[in-house]
C-alpha cells in the first residue's frame, strides 16, 4: 500500500490543479513501482496537527480517488470521516482506512457496512480535542503490556463493529504504531504480530517513515532515511504473514519484499539429497 498524502504540506506547488495532478503524478509512480493499492488521505493525523473540516478534506482527496479509480488502480480513502468514506467509496475506492478504527465518527460502522467494502481498523486511543489530535500520555498507558492490551482493545472495536453490522470478513486490523506508543511499544507489537495474527483477521503494518525509526539513523536526518529501515520492517512484517504494509518508498519495500521471495523460492528448490544438510 503506497501512501499519497493529499495535505497542503505535501504537494504545495500552488493551485488546485497542479495539487491534483501532483497528486496523481505521484500516485501513478507508486503503481507503477509496484503497489497494489494506493491510500489516499487529506488529513494529517501526527499529534498536534489540525483537524481539517469534511468538506475540505473532501474536496481535496475526491478527484484524486475518482481519477485513480477510474484508471483501474486500487484505491484505498484514509479517513476518520464517515462523510468523505461514503463519497470515496461512491468514487470507487475500496478500502476504507481509518486510524480511529470508526470511534471518531459514529456513523462510520453505518457506511462501512453499507459500502461492504474493506475497512481497515486502526487501534486508536486519539483524542480530538475540537481544534486538532492531541494524544494525551496517559494513552500510553498499557498496564505492562501493550501487546496484549492493544490485542485486547482491537479485539473490542471488532465486537463494536460487528455489532453495528460490518462484515467481520472485512475487516483488516493494524496495531497503530505510532499512535499514543513510545519507541519501545512499537518493537513490541512488531515482533508480536503473530498473537494480534491470532484474532483470525488480516493484518496492516504501517510503520513507514515513522519517528520510532528515527532512533535507528543519524540525529537529525530526514524522514526519508528512514526507508531502508521501513523496508526492512515491511519483509520482517511479510515474513509474519501480514495482509500489507503500508509505506511512502514503495520501489525499496518491493525491491525488499522481491528479495524474499527469491529467497524463499531459493529454499523451496530441489536439492540432490544428503551432501551438505
Ligand atoms: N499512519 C498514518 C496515516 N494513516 N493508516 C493506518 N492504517 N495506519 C497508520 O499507522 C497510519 C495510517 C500517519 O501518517 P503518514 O501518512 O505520515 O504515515
Amino acid at each position: 500500500m503506497g501512501v499519497l498524502n493529499v495535505t497542503p504540506d505535501s504537494f504545495s506547488d500552488g493551485g488546485r490543479h497542479l495539487d491534483v495532478d501532483a497528486a496523481l503524478a505521484h500516485a501513478r509512480t507508486l503503481v507503477a513501482q509496484g503497489a497494489d493499492v494506493v491510500d489516499v488521505g487529506g488529513e494529517s493525523t501526527r499529534p498536534g496537527a489540525a483537524r481539517v473540516e469534511p468538506a475540505d478534506e473532501l474536496r481535496r482527496v475526491l478527484p484524486v480517488v475518482r481519477q485513480l479509480a477510474s484508471e483501474g488502480v486500487r484505491v484505498s480513502i484514509d479517513t476518520m470521516n464517515a462523510s468523505t468514506a461514503a463519497a470515496a467509496v461512491e468514487a470507487g475506492a475500496e478500502i476504507v482506512n481509518d486510524v480511529s478504527g470508526g470511534l471518531a465518527d459514529v456513523d462510520m460502522a453505518r457506511v462501512v457496512a453499507e459500502s461492504g467494502r474493506t475497512f481497515v481498523a486502526m487501534h486508536w486511543r486519539g483524542r480530538l480535542d475540537g481544534s486538532g489530535h492531541a494524544p494525551s500520555a496517559a494513552s500510553r498507558d498499557y498496564d505492562g503490556d501493550v501487546v496484549g492490551t492493544v490485542v485486547d482493545e482491537l479485539a473490542a472495536r471488532v465486537d463494536a463493529l460487528v455489532a453495528q453490522g460490518v462484515d467481520p470478513g472485512s475487516i483488516v486490523l493494524d496495531p497503530g504504531l505510532g499512535f499514543s506508543k513510545v519507541g519501545a511499544q512499537n518493537w513490541q507489537l512488531l515482533a508480536h504480530l503473530d498473537v494480534l495474527g491470532r484474532l483470525g483477521l488480516p493484518v496492516l503494518v504501517a510503520a513507514s517513515r515513522k519517528r520510532f525509526l528515527a532512533d535507528l539513523v543519524p540525529e537529525g536526518a530526514p524522514p526519508a532515511d528512514r526507508d531502508p529501515a521501513t523496508a526492512v520492517v515491511s519483509v520482517l512484517a511479510a515474513q509474519a504473514d501480514v495482509w500489507g504494509v503500508r509505506v511512502h518508498d514503495v520501489a525499496g519495500t518491493r525491491a525488499a519484499l522481491d528479495v524474499l521471495q527469491a529467497w524463499t523460492e531459493g529454499a523451496a528448490a530441489p536439492r540432490r539429497p544428503a551432501r551438505h544438510a
